[in-house]
């Protein structure tokens, strides 16, 4: 079978997390990329967070399957020789180094546009054009600057990061869109273009619906969703909403049975306006069906405490699989709170490709997140993360180096 992206060649210039994640999509697609790694380093992730001593990392195997690796002095003269002998077979180079590094390597927009008129140059950076432009910038920072820190956590504590890497993996994502639509634009223009990914912008793209509620809370001073309706007090800025779901239908998450000892035993439980008689039903108080001060969206936003309060004595009394399973007969929108062990473990996940064992020859199987992007007409097939510089001869042969030019790179640790 044909992929989306077959014929497509990826310059992979990215590390760590952010274009990694970019790049490693676009292989799941179909591309043929060829990630450049530093002679006699690689991607520092390949050496951090290790489990098994001398093996690469979860890291960095799980943020680079499908791709092939060479290493290559780009600070080298003979090096930069095959990054512009790559420059003008490739269709994108995509990077994420720090701002000015491809610039301080002699890689300027002008160099690659002289080699090729029709390459795409597509970046993350930390920060778009402004005064952090020439910031460094990981994941954390990305999720402050961009709103998200911010807007999440309970009203009386600190700002929190979430477990969603969307500074990193957000931002792949956004550029792997960029890149795409770049490609097909030069279907007519024939032109390459440059794409920017910052992570801020990205963070920020995902946070859309607190600047909404920003412009929500200076026109009328008061968000009725929010938890600190009706009792207690609004700021200026959009305040921190615990576990308020953030759209009209109020929801919470709420302990099952067993959450004394399982810090998972919760579900997350919405009151959507359509199914609220359903739901007093199965909590118990058809009484509430007709009640002015429940009976509808408007009235049960002053009482959102008590009635998650009642609901959850419902839910406490069963785990949250059999409170699922109830609730699903009344299609009440609701989802446990699923632990990492308990997704590893996940029929469905396996079934369709999202949770995926992969068999690594130095580290044996493992478990990695799949695409997570479903194509009827182009499947994908994960393949293990390369070793470092394992494709670097097979490339540099089809660039037309002879052994004899390899063997010399070798020598001179070029390569
Ligand atoms: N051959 C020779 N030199 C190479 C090379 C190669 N194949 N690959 C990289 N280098 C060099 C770079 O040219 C750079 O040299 P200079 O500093 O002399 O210009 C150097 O290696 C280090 O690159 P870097 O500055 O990008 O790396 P860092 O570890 O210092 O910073 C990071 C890492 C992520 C903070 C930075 O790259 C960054 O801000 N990137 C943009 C934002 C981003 O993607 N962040 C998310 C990362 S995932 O959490």
């Amino acid at each position: 079978m044909s992929k989306a992206l077959d014929g497509v060649r990826i310059l992979d210039f990215t590390h760590v997390q952010s274009g990694p994640t970019c790049t490693q999509l676009l292989a799941w697609f179909g591309a043929d990329v060829i990630k450049v790694e530093r002679a006699g380093h690689g991607d520092a992730t390949r050496g951090q967070l290790r489990d098994i001593p001398d093996v690469d990392s979860l890291y960095f195997t799980m943020l680079n399957h499908n791709k092939r690796s060479i290493t290559l002095d780009t600070k080298n003269p003979k090096g930069r020789a095959v990054l512009d002998a790559l420059i003008k077979t490739c269709d994108v180079l995509v990077e994420n180094f720090a701002p000015g590094a491809l610039d301080r390597m002699g890689i300027t927009w002008a160099h690659i546009q002289a080699l090729n008129p029709r390459m795409i140059v597509a970046s993350v950076k930390g920060f778009g054009p402004g005064k952090y432009e020439h910031c460094k910038v990981y994941e954390n920072v990305a999720q402050c600057a961009g709103g998200a820190a911010s807007t999440t956590g309970f009203d009386d504590g600190p700002p929190v990061v979430s477990g969603a890497q969307i500074g990193d993996s957000g931002t792949g994502l956004h550029l792997a869109l960029g890149i795409v639509a770049a490609l097909y634009q030069r279907n007519s223009t024939g032109r390459g273009q440059q794409v920017l990914a910052p992570m801020q912008d990205a963070v920020l793209n995902l946070c859309r619906v607190k600047l909404r509620d920003q412009q929500r809370l200076e026109r009328n001073g008061t968000m009725h969703e929010y938890p600190q309706y009706p009792d207690g007090k609004f700021g200026d800025a959009v305040p921190r909403a615990g576990n308020a779901s953030g759209g009209g239908q109020p929801g919470s998450i709420l302990k099952c049975k067993g959450w004394e000892t399982d810090p998972n035993a919760y579900i997350y439980f919405i009151t959507q306006a359509a199914v609220w008689p359903a739901i007093c039903q199965v909590i118990g108080e058809p009484g509430w069906i007709k009640d002015e001060a429940y009976a509808t969206p408007g009235a049960r936003l002053l009482h959102l405490k008590p009635i998650f309060a009642r609901i959850e004595k419902w839910t406490m009394s069963l785990d949250k699989y059999a409170a699922m399973d109830i609730l699903n007969q009344h299609d009440i929108p609701c989802g446990p709170i699923l632990s990492m062990k308990e997704i590893a473990a996940d029929e469905s996940l396996r079934e369709s490709g999202t949770v995926v064992e992969v068999d690594h020859p130095t580290r044996g199987k493992y478990l990695t997140v799949g695409n997570p992007i479903k194509m009827s007409d182009s499947k994908t097939e994960v393949t293990r993360s390369p070793l470092l510089g394992e494709h670097t001869e097979e490339v540099l042969r089809q660039l037309g180096y002879s052994d004899a030019d390899i063997a010399n790179l070798r020598a001179e640790q070029v390569i």
